[in-house]
Parts: C-alpha cells; sequence; structure tokens
C-alpha cells in the first residue's frame, strides 16, 4: 500500500494540516509529536511535518491496527461483514475500532455510507422482514451505527468556504432518519452547512426551517411507499422557490422527477455531486 503521492513528498505540514490528513483532531496530533511518535521539525518556533514522515507513520500504525488496504482496493464486503457481526452481538467497542481503522486508511464519508452502513442496514432489514432478526436488534443496530457516523464526521471536517445551506428532511408519516443522516453527514464533509430536521416532518416546517436559514436546496429522503408525505413536501418546497433534491430506497428518479424534483440521487456519493451542481446553477442564473 502507498499513501505517500510523488508529488507531495517533499511537503512541510503545518500541524493542523496533518491532523486534516490523519483525520484527528489537533491536540492529538500534537500529543503524537511532543511523545515523539511523529518526527518533527521546528521552524519559526511551531512544528512542522513532513509528508512522507506523517504516510510512514500512518502506514506503520495501520499495520498494527490490522491491515487496511488502499482505497479502491478495500474489501467492502468483507469490512460489511465484520461490521455486520460487531453491530448485531452488539460489540461496540469493535465496531468502533473497525471504523477506526478505515479512517485511519483514508475511507471517504461517501464510501462508509454507500459501501458499509447502507448494504449492512439493508441486511438487517431482511433478516428483521423474515422474522430472523428483533426489532431490539434493528433498532440497537440503528443506534449504534448512529454514533458511529458522528465519529466519521468528527474525523472528516472540512474546513474553509462553506459551498451551501442545506435542508434535509424525511416527510410527514416517513419514520426513517437514518438515510438523511447520512446525507447529511455526507453533505457536511463535502462543506455544506447541513441543518437536518430528522423524520416524519410535516411540510410547513421544512419550508419555514428553509427560508429561515436561506438554504440553496432542500434534500428530502423516502423510504417508504406512502406516497401522501413525500408528494405534498416536494410539491410546498418547490412553490416556495427552493429546488428539491430527492433520494432513499422508497422512491425511484422518474417518480421523483415527475412529483416536482429537481435532482434525484441513489447514494450519498450522488447527493454530493448533485448538491454541488445545483448551487452552482443557481450561482450561474443569478
Ligand atoms: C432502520 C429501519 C427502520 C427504523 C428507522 C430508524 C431510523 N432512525 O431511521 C424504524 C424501526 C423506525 C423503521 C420503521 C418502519 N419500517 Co423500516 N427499515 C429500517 C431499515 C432496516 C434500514 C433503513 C436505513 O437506514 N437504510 C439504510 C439507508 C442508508 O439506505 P437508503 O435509505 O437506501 O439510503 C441510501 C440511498 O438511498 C441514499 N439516500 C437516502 N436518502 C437520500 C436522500 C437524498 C436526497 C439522496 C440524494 C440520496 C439518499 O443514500 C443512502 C446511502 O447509500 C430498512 C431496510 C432497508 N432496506 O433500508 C427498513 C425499511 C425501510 N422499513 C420498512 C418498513 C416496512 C417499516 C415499517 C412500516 C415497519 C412496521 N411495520 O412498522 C415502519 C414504519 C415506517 C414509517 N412509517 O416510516 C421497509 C420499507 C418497505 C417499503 N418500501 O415501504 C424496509 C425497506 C424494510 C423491509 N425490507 O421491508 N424502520
Amino acid at each position: 500500500m502507498s499513501r505517500a503521492m510523488g508529488s507531495t513528498e517533499a511537503t512541510m505540514l503545518t500541524l493542523q494540516e496533518a491532523a486534516d490528513v490523519v483525520g484527528c483532531h489537533y491536540q492529538t496530533l500534537y500529543r503524537r509529536v511532543r511523545n515523539g511518535d511523529i518526527p518533527a521539525l521546528v521552524a519559526g518556533g511551531s512544528y512542522r511535518i513532513r509528508r512522507e514522515d506523517l504516510d510512514a507513520w500512518l502506514e506503520e500504525r495501520d499495520q498494527r491496527a490490522g491491515a487496511v488496504p488502499d482505497r479502491g482496493q478495500r474489501d467492502w464486503p468483507g469490512q460489511a461483514d465484520r461490521l455486520f457481526s460487531h453491530l448485531i452481538t452488539g460489540d461496540t467497542d469493535a465496531a468502533r475500532q473497525q471504523i477506526d481503522r478505515l479512517l485511519g486508511g483514508g475511507a471517504s464519508v461517501a464510501e462508509f455510507c454507500d459501501s458499509l452502513f447502507g448494504p449492512i442496514l439493508y441486511r438487517i432489514g431482511d433478516l428483521w422482514r423474515k422474522g430472523d432478526l428483533t426489532i431490539a436488534d434493528e433498532h440497537r443496530a440503528s443506534r449504534t451505527v448512529e454514533a458511529l457516523l458522528e465519529r466519521v464526521l468528527t474525523a472528516r471536517p472540512k474546513p474553509g468556504p462553506k459551498l451551501g445551506s442545506v435542508v434535509v428532511a424525511a416527510p410527514r408519516g416517513d419514520r426513517h432518519s437514518l438515510p438523511g443522516l447520512m446525507v447529511t453527514v455526507g453533505l457536511r464533509a463535502d462543506g455544506f452547512v447541513v441543518h437536518h430536521l430528522g423524520a416524519d416532518l410535516p411540510s410547513a416546517e421544512i419550508v419555514d426551517m428553509a427560508r429561515r436559514e436561506s438554504a440553496d436546496l432542500v434534500a428530502l429522503s423516502c423510504s417508504t411507499e406512502e406516497r401522501e408525505g413525500i408528494a405534498e413536501a416536494i410539491a410546498a418546497v418547490r412553490d416556495a422557490g427552493f429546488p428539491v433534491l430527492v433520494g432513499g430506497s422508497g422512491i425511484g428518479g422518474a417518480e421523483a422527477i415527475e412529483l416536482g424534483a429537481v435532482r434525484y440521487g441513489g447514494s450519498v456519493a450522488e447527493a454530493q455531486q448533485s448538491a454541488r451542481a445545483i448551487v452552482r446553477e443557481r450561482a450561474a442564473a443569478r
């Protein structure tokens, strides 16, 4: 595995830049340097870390923690099998350690959602439907996924100017908040300010929040076959002048567009692409 990038080999990083690469807090990285774990130089009164020293330390750390292959070569089905069993046995420590190793290996927020948490929740849903898992099993696993998502988000901050403001919700009658949370985490990691309203939200509340926060778009998640809530929410948000991005396992692209959405996305990666495109299109139209 190779994390070192040829063009950045001679790059000197500040502690904050190095913390961003590692995906940890500044203070954590500072402690590593003070302990002598990561080699650093002092320049102009502050620490500087050579990118190649940081890469070497990361590689060594990953090997100690259990090999995590590079992006693109990662065995997501194998990772999903492992995390599934931690979630089903309630082993939250093992789940957290697995996530931390993947974070150290550079996995993106979209990969976590689309290749790991999403497929596991689908599997849990199927087993639950067949009666092989209880509601309590599902609730425990869902709650752990929520906590792991927070962990992933904290480790992937996106400093700098914000791309825009988004309101995310599941409409009235839809109690699935997790898909919206995944989209929220994905968009925040991409640099959006996101106002996540959770599930079962009346349309008027969604519109009101979009107005108060001068949203650039509203992202609605739909996980059920029930159509009243989503149809009403799309119409209300669109009539109030906000572009609507729709996604989720309960609805397809053609139907979402027919109901008035400007775009549809089937994954967190597509949510990120679509949100960026909507913001660009709005800026160009002004
Ligand atoms: C957890 C869960 C619950 C939890 C929700 C907890 C929570 N905090 O969210 C609770 C217990 C509340 C629940 C309740 C019910 N549930 Co439920 N639930 C699930 C389960 C297991 C996981 C949902 C989830 O988080 N999936 C993972 C996400 C990440 O996948 P996703 O939604 O496809 O999202 C991905 C993409 O679609 C995309 N995306 C999602 N949203 C958006 C939005 C935008 C804008 C974009 C661009 C992209 C995008 O990104 C995501 C990441 O890749 C699913 C199983 C499944 N197949 O999903 C059933 C499931 C959704 N539930 C189902 C059912 C039937 C119910 C109940 C009716 C059961 C009952 N008899 O009471 C109730 C009530 C539903 C209601 N009125 O809302 C069915 C829905 C069938 C259908 N099409 O109608 C499913 C599919 C289970 C099944 N196999 O039958 N559920």
